[in-house]
């Protein structure tokens, strides 16, 4: 790897130990460079099989050619084919082809990236600046350039492991018995789940770090009696400071000159939901941690996980903006007339009210050992930092203990300390049908812990998506139901019975896999390399670079998720070798076949999903608990096809900081003698693993089950 360095670039944080040497304003390799008054754009010429990754979260599938996309984090709540940003930038690419390479520009501003789209044979980089770094891998095995971009930014962020569970959210549950109603209604249902979200709703006056009195009488007891029944609730953090006197954060904020400001220094003003508001400069490290401590007014009171919304960050509109439309309007009405065209500029006007380039353009902001920078050029850092300040808080005041923690913006480098979600997506299958691309894109450059809304954000739910989509979760990490206001409530008893009696399978299915699940994100996250991958990134069958609607997860698993409406059944290709279908429907049905290589036609009605074993690999399956600290059970049922040897690892962590000290582990061998198996265990600190039974169940290629009994001693 090359760093070349152009101009002065600040420091971004994206890369936690900066290489000593750099190359300065030299020709990069393989790319033409070509510099304009504002920018440096970079070409470089495609093969016609090249595939490009990377990117993240964007629109889009995971070969990213025929193409446009621009960094530059956007609150958009239309997912639309047509956009070109989303919520995050990770402007890190990966072209495999006749020669592998990497770039990383490490520019938290706009870059616009042309994958082939305004030439098929160009790969057009433009860069809005002089002053970036940019990183380049070449000559390597194009798996081991993710695996050392995530390396360069400093790993993947690892969470709790009841972040593991089923998340229930809505926008919103306004008070304490509206979520008490919830919890019970799980409890009593036998669904798990270990998480229930706060929306805004819980806030004074949408004043963030306020809560309502009303509504949450004693909120430090409601949240313990929460606790005692295995929920988290977690509250949502927005970055706007109303302005009002006497409001604690907004006076620590102007008395400190916290926020940030207008070209002539005077503090930035945005209307988000609390009204006018001021917007914390998390650019300074005093800012982050005055923020980061801000969050113990909850941390005191027993939550343990937060999600950080509107940190593009969002501008609903400024006096600036409104005041142009106004004169606008005002000058329509008094000439009392309305051309067509005066009408379409005043919509196009009205339209880009919100979260407008312009307004972006005249912020300020005041990094630690740098000059005032305009906003405009380290926009795509303010969620990032925003999610650092709580990190560097938690990891100084509590430097074992695992918070959760994600955000909707996020920046190259965020992924070591925060996850994200994939903001605000619609209850339409194209958006599942894309769930399955961001999952696998965001996995790429190390966002293991994401996830969409499941059953879609906006618009309303039907029964077939939710169930649909609840399956693909069962693989997402982040694993939360969130519906919007005024949209058809999602909650897994808002529909028919049959619905409810097949979303706790599919949950209980989650819990069951939940140590193995648990166990890979671990080891992945160990190793640098990618959780979630598509089937290319281990099988090299021209067939394979074509699929971008299955999934592996980890060593063992491939996943292909059903997401088309009235399906009853779906394609599925199959690489290399044999594999064990599960047909699921629960966790404790084992409907086994083998398949070989190659394409199937498989049937696949609502109540079931279709989980694939890669032979001579196994799995491992528990009881499924109510939630994930509770008794735990001890028995752990392992399960594969084996024709000759295949072996697992189960990891077991204490659930603290540093994430990898002191595992347990257990790991078994097992390996395959005509109809009889040669069974091997060894752990690595035992005590520490709660499993007293094994049970084997093992399948042959004739599909034949054996079962084993084994006790870990
Ligand atoms: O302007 O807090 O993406 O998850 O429910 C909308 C209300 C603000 C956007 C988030 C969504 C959240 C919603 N928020």
């Amino acid at each position: 790897m090359k760093l070349f360095r152009f101009g002065s670039p600040i420091d971004t944080g994206a890369v936690t130990e900066k290489p000593l040497k750099y190359l300065q304003n030299e020709e990069i390799h393989g790319f033409r460079q070509k510099k304009t008054k504002n920018f440096l754009i970079l070409r470089y010429h495609l093969e016609k099989d090249d595939v490009v990754m990377g990117l993240g979260e964007q629109m889009g599938g995971v070969n990213k050619r025929g193409r446009k996309y621009i960094t530059y984090n956007t609150d958009i709540p239309e997912h639309t084919p047509d956009k070109l940003s989303l919520y995050g930038s990770h402007p890190f690419i990966v072209i495999k082809g006749r020669s592998n390479s990497g770039i990383f520009i490490d520019y938290p501003g706009e870059i616009i990236f042309d994958i082939g789209f305004t030439d098929i044979d160009i790969l057009e980089i433009t860069i809005t600046s002089h002053d970036f770094d940019v990183y380049l891998w070449q000559n390597i095995r194009w798996q081991d350039i993710f695996t050392s971009y995530l390396e360069l930014t400093g790993g993947v962020y690892i969470p709790p492991k009841w972040a593991f569970g089923y998340q229930q959210c809505r926008w919103s549950y306004p008070d304490a018995n509206s979520v008490t109603e919830i919890a019970s209604k799980f409890r009593q249902l036998g669904i798990p789940c270990d998480a229930i979200y706060l929306d805004i709703d819980y806030m004074q006056d949408y004043k963030v770090f306020t809560i309502n009195k009303e509504r949450f009488p004693d909120f430090g007891k409601f949240v313990k009696k929460l606790a005692d029944d295995g929920f988290h609730l977690i509250p949502i953090i927005d970055p706007g400071v109303k302005i009002e006197s006497g409001y604690h954060v907004y006076e620590e904020g102007k008395k400190n000159k916290y926020f940030c400001t207008d070209a002539k220094g005077i503090n930035f003003e945005a209307t988000v939901w609390p009204g006018l508001t001021h917007l914390p400069d998390f650019s300074n490290e005093a800012v982050r941690t005055w923020w980061g401590n801000l969050y113990e007014e909850f941390i005191k009171l027993g939550i343990e996980g937060f999600w950080n919304d509107m940190n593009e960050p969002a501008i609903f509109y400024t006096n600036y903006q409104k005041a142009e439309v106004y004169k606008n309007l005002k000058e329509a009405a008094d000439n009392d007339k309305i051309e067509d065209i005066d009408l379409i500029a005043l919509q196009w006007q009205i339209r880009n009210f919100h979260n407008s380039r312009e307004d972006y353009q005249s912020i300020y902001q005041h990094p630690d050992n740098s000059e005032t920078i305009c906003h405009d050029q380290i926009h795509n850092l303010y969620g990032a930092q925003m999610a650092l300040a709580f990190s560097d808080h938690v990891q100084k005041h509590y430097p074992e203990k695992r918070f959760l923690i994600f955000s909707r913006s996020s920046y190259s480098g965020s992924q070591r300390y925060a996850g994200i979600w994939y903001g605000d997506n619609k209850s339409w299958w194209q958006h599942l049908e894309m769930s399955i691309k961001m999952l696998i894109n965001c996995n790429l450059v190390g966002y293991f812990y994401s996830g969409a809304d499941i059953g879609g954000f906006g618009d309303h739910c039907q029964a077939e998506l939710l169930l649909r989509w609840l399956q693909l979760g069962v693989f997402s990490p982040l694993f939360r139901n969130h519906s919007a206001i005024h949209t058809r409530h999602q909650e897994l008893w808002e529909f028919d019975k049959k619905t409810l009696n097949i979303s706790r399978n599919i949950i209980r299915l989650r819990y069951s896999l939940l140590p193995w699940l648990y166990s890979q994100f671990l080891e992945y996250a160990s190793m640098n390399v990618p959780l979630i991958q598509p089937l290319f990134w281990s099988f090299e069958e021209e067939r394979c670079q074509q699929i971008e609607d299955e999934f592996i997860y980890g060593t063992s698993l491939l996943i292909a998720p059903v997401y088309q409406p009235n399906a009853t059944g779906r394609n599925v290709y199959l690489p290399d070798c044999n594999w064990l279908l599960w047909q699921v429907r629960s966790w404790e049905e084992r409907k086994m076949q083998v398949l070989t290589a190659g394409d199937h036609y498989l049937d696949c009605p609502l109540d079931r999903q279709l989980v694939f074993i890669k032979e001579n690999s196994l799995i491992a399956l528990q009881e499924p608990e109510d939630h994930v600290d509770q008794i735990k059970p001890d028995t752990l049922f392992i399960t594969g096809l084996v024709t000759s040897t295949a072996s697992i690892k189960v990891l077991a962590d204490q659930g603290k900081y540093p994430a990898f000290a002191g595992m347990a582990v257990l790991e078994i061998n097992v390996e395959c003698f005509g109809n009889d198996y040669n069974i091997k265990i060894k752990t690595v600190n035992r005590e520490l693993l709660q499993w007293q039974n094994l049970i084997f169940e093992l399948y042959n290629e004739q599909g034949k089950l054996i079962v084993k009994h084994r006790k870990l001693l």
